[in-house]
């Protein structure tokens, strides 16, 4: 592959807007150069829309998309994220190789049509269904590698460490079973995955669950493993996402959950927060001044009833923060961006919650804050259209109703706010190749096709 350059006459760099920017990236799909206010080049291909850098995925649990609008029904007298937990169980106990395939390539198809062109996988079914590790033991990693590969998606591999139902080491459920690893198994499957993930598209990390299902030793043992095989390698946990979770965690402990974590384990910028929902004045202090990113799933954390973030307080804090899509009951980054903004509307009564006086522009603002905390999260070069870091970008469709005549930063308001849920993005590169065009991904009829099949055996399979 040779590298490629694009025109684009609206693009939006780290620091803001700016006009007639040159892009160009060498062969291995990095930028080279991004250069503003660039002559005209008649002979270079034009963006036929605004340019926005790709949006990291910071946390997606994929299989979770065939599940995804499945447990929208009452089950128990009052439903809750726990008993959402319990039926999700019994869908991922049917999983398996191909589906786990079919579902991550129709995910990842899906996630560049919607504007993510990196995902830090959050991945915690290993083992069969009794279990039993396969042959080999990083099977269904291994799937997701492929589904990545080939779609075009940057993926940051966190094969997640699990060991207890509970704080204290309560013992595991027999529907936990396929999602368990003693830390020197975790270690070996660390090793066999590293080959795998060694170039600019792919980084191995590791996500310890949650303080609930990772003892204390462990947690220490396994983090300390993945930084002697790499030293800069991400770490992602759940934390403090459900209120049970912080009262649990005060039994145990007599501290909350990211107040004992901070205090444990030296948590800094190699390490994300998934949720960090619950949190008191003095954890939002430190946990920013850690460095480590909060990840925050806004559509998730509505859906299963978790609460809401204190954005203000954690940005006031200079805490950094991404999107995930988590249970992927949206895969849409605009989206994720504008109910995470309405959540802290509803919250505080002020609007343009996510704008400051730097960027007053509250889609532009959040959009590039998310890309940096994102960026970080994943371990890789996709802090957006800088040299040095990943050729990753959305072309806005230009002449989509609610775009069409805007300038640039109204266009990426307009795609956040009020696109109505109808996709404005018209082209997505990732590496320097375009993977989707006119709104479509190249393997979107196929891998359309494999998820319905897939989702109608595995749910046959479950009555
Ligand atoms: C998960 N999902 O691992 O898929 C979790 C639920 C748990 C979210 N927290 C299970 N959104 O936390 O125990
Ligand atoms: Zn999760």
């Amino acid at each position: 592959m040779n590298g490629g350059t694009l025109f684009a006459p609206h693009a939006l760099l780290p620091q803001g807007w700016a006009r007639d920017v040159r892009l160009h990236w060498d062969a291995s799909g990095r930028l080279t150069e991004v250069r503003p206010h660039a002559p005209a080049d008649p002979a270079a291909p034009q963006a036929a829309g605004p340019l926005l850098p790709g949006m990291p995925n910071l946390h997606s649990h994929a299989f979770q998309r065939a599940f995804a609008g499945l447990a929208e029904y009452r089950a128990t007298a009052q439903d809750s994220f726990w008993s959402w937990r319990t039926l999700m169980y019994r869908f991922a106990a049917r999983l398996d190789p191909p589906a786990m395939q079919a579902i991550a390539t129709w995910l990842y198809a899906e996630m560049l049509e919607a504007g993510y062109t990196s995902v830090c996988e959050f991945q915690y079914v290993h083992h069969q269904p009794g279990g039993q590790p396969y042959a080999p033991p990083a099977l269904l990693s291994q799937a997701l590698l492929q589904a990545a590969q080939a779609t075009g998606m940057g993926i940051t591999l966190l094969p997640v460490l699990y060991q207890s139902s509970g704080f204290g080491g309560q013992p595991p459920s027999p529907a936990q079973r396929r999602f368990l690893h003693d830390t020197p198994a975790m270690l070996r499957l660390l090793d066999a995955l590293r080959p795998a993930c060694t170039g600019p598209q792919a980084r191995l990390g590791l996500a310890p669950h949650s303080l609930r299902a990772v003892p204390p030793q462990a947690l220490h043992e396994a983090v300390a493993g993945l930084h002697a095989l790499d030293a800069g390698a991400p770490v992602h946990i759940h934390i403090a996402e459900q209120l049970k979770e912080v009262e649990d965690c005060i039994a145990w402990s007599g501290q909350r959950p990211v107040a004992w974590l901070l205090e444990h384990v030296p948590v800094d910028a190699r390490w994300c927060l998934v949720h960090a929902t619950h949190m008191d004045e003095a954890e939002y202090a430190r946990a920013a001044r850690s460095g480590a990113v909060a990840g925050l799933c806004p559509s998730t954390e509505a859906n299963l009833g978790d609460g809401l973030f204190d954005l203000a307080r954690w940005r006031g804090h200079g805490g950094a923060w991404g999107i995930g899509s988590d249970s992927h009951v949206c895969v849409n980054a605009a989206e994720e961006l504008m109910l995470l903004e309405y959540g802290q509307r509803l919250r505080t009564h002020v609007r343009n919650a996510g704008a400051d006086a730097a960027q007053p522009h509250t889609a532009t603002a959040l959009t590039l804050a998310a890309l940096r905390g994102g960026a970080q999260a994943t371990g890789r070069p996709v802090a957006g259209l800088a040299v040095g870091q990943q050729a990753d970008f959305v072309v806005l469709d230009a002449r989509h109703p609610a775009l069409d005549g805007l300038p640039p930063q109204d266009m990426l308001a307009a795609h956040v706010f009020a696109s109505s849920r109808s996709s404005s993005i018209a082209e997505t590169w990732s590496a320097g190749q375009r993977r989707v065009q006119g709104g479509r991904h190249a393997l979107h009829e196929r891998a359309r096709r494999d998820f319905i099949a897939t989702r109608a055996r595995l749910l046959a399979a479950q009555e």
